[in-house]
């Protein structure tokens, strides 16, 4: 039996990662390189959203490269590629962008949250256009599983609809997605704002950990972390979010179950639970730093690597654009 298809993707619009991107997102990756056909990709497209640099850009789209490698996803288990190395994805979405309603567009929380914080004049298209971008990523790879965190599931939601309604007007053509999202840990918070998501577009980075960051300087944001009323080490989200985030990102890393922290930290203060936190974090990300610097010293190897996964992404994109071509009459170049 064939396993079943994942696609997943993550910007390259940060010199680094940060713990949001990895607990919520990449740490299933790698798992699912395991079990299945497993295709991810560097969206360097969905980051021209916010205008980078393009030295920035092209030198984070390789440390994402190297990142991700480090992080565990291993090029011979699955596809990894860059998201403008296939064409098929721009244009995928422009046929999903004619299929999609300015309505339901304008409802998407991604785009109302940024438009609202720049104004309407100055937001970009494309980020109004990003989810049908992304909506061509899953589907032109037949995915059934899209692995993302808590704050993507619209933009899966969106995509399930597009591929209904092509399915129902052209005829049988995508794999309907599933979200794949974890029931814990999916949504990591800012450590000094734990009832916001952590990202990179954080007002100030004081609350974001980031994966290349020093041992330094991630330990003195966590020992700095915003914590709750009271003294218990204890998850609630309600009332304790900050102790709640920094059990959530202890346990990820450490494997320990939630309930077992609680115990052992029983009678401790919050400055002995930080000062844990720190050392989980900081042990856990010392050798991912290490090899990801030592992979971009080898460049060469890298693109040896994007060029193998975008021949193989390729050929399953072009097969699903050529037959939605097909199916919405456009004529083949023959
Ligand atoms: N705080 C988070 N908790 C859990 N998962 C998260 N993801 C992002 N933040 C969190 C997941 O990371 C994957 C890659 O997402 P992306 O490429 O959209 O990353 P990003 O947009 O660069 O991350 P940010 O920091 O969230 O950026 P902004 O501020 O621009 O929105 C996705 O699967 C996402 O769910």
């Amino acid at each position: 039996m064939s396993k079943d298809r994942v696609l997943s993707g993550i910007q390259p619009t940060n010199g680094s990662f940060h713990l949001g991107n990895y607990l919520g997102a990449v740490k299933q990756w790698v798992e699912l390189q395991n079990t299945h056909d497993a295709f991810y990709c560097v969206v360097d497209l969905h980051a021209l959203t916010s205008s980078p640099d393009p030295k920035e850009l092209h030198q984070n789209t390789l440390t994402s490269v190297a990142q991700l490698i480090a992080l565990g996803l291993d090029p011979d288990r699955c596809t990894l590629f860059v998201q403008s190395h296939v064409p098929a994805h721009n244009q995928l979405a422009w046929v999903m962008e004619c299929l999609t309603g300015f309505g339901e567009a304008s409802r998407m929380t991604q785009f109302k949250d940024k438009s609202q914080k720049v104004g309407n004049e100055r937001i970009g298209v494309g980020v109004f256009t990003y989810p049908m971008l992304m909506a061509a990523d899953i589907l032109l790879y037949q995915a059934n599983q899209v692995p993302v965190g808590e704050d993507q599931r619209q933009h899966i939601e969106l995509t399930r609809d597009l591929a209904q309604r092509f399915n129902s007007t052209y005829g049988q053509t995508f794999t309907i997605p599933e979200g794949y999202i974890l029931k814990a840990g999916a949504k990591i918070y800012d450590l000094q704002d734990p009832t916001s998501k952590m990202s990179k577009s954080a007002d100030s980075l004081s609350g974001l950990i980031e994966i290349l960051e020093t041992p330094e300087v991630n330990t003195k944001k966590i020992k700095s972390a915003v914590t709750d009323t009271g003294r218990e080490i204890k998850f609630d989200e309600k009332e304790k979010p900050g102790i709640s985030n920094l059990l959530t990102i202890y346990s990820a890393l450490s494997g320990s179950k939630v309930a077992d922290i609680e115990k052992e930290f029983e009678g401790k203060g919050y400055g002995d639970f930080k000062g844990a936190v720190a050392e989980v974090v900081t042990n856990y990300l010392a050798p991912i730093r290490k090899q990801t610097l030592e992979l971009l010293d080898d460049r060469s190897h890298l693109e040896k690597i994007l060029k193998a996964g975008a021949q193989k992404a390729e050929v399953v994109a072009d097969k699903t654009l050529a037959d939605v071509y097909n199916k919405v009459g456009l004529i083949p170049r023959g």
